[in-house]
């Protein structure tokens, strides 16, 4: 380690990692009873879409089955849900809206 000619230091890597928080999906589920018009207000509503788009994605959940309807935070993303959930429990459908880790 000193100035003697035969210098063996060592240079450590001292990065610190940064992971990025993980993202998750927030998935709408169809089903038999819930008006295609409060699917569209849903998404308008909760999801920024404007109304061509939520229609789009409305009609996507209806042939599919399921559709991804936005991506984010662990929080941000279980709020969706719950005001998805609230909103569609008010109303008194039976709308299903879940999360997953992307
Ligand atoms: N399948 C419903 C109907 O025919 C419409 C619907 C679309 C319901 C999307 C839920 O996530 C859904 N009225």
């Amino acid at each position: 380690m000193g100035d003697d000619g035969d210098d063996t230091s060592v240079v450590v890597d001292t990065r610190t990692k940064t992971k990025r928080p993980p993202l998750y999906k927030v998935l709408l589920l169809n089903d038999d009873y819930t008006p295609m018009e409060f699917v569209v207000a849903v998404l308008e509503r909760f999801f920024g879409m404007n109304h061509a788009q939520a229609f789009e994605i409305m009609l996507t959940v209806h042939k599919k089955g399921v559709a991804v309807v936005g991506v984010f935070s662990h929080e941000i993303a279980e709020t969706k849900v719950a005001q998805v959930m609230d909103f569609a429990r008010q109303h008194q459908h039976p709308l299903q809206c879940t999360m997953e880790k992307e």
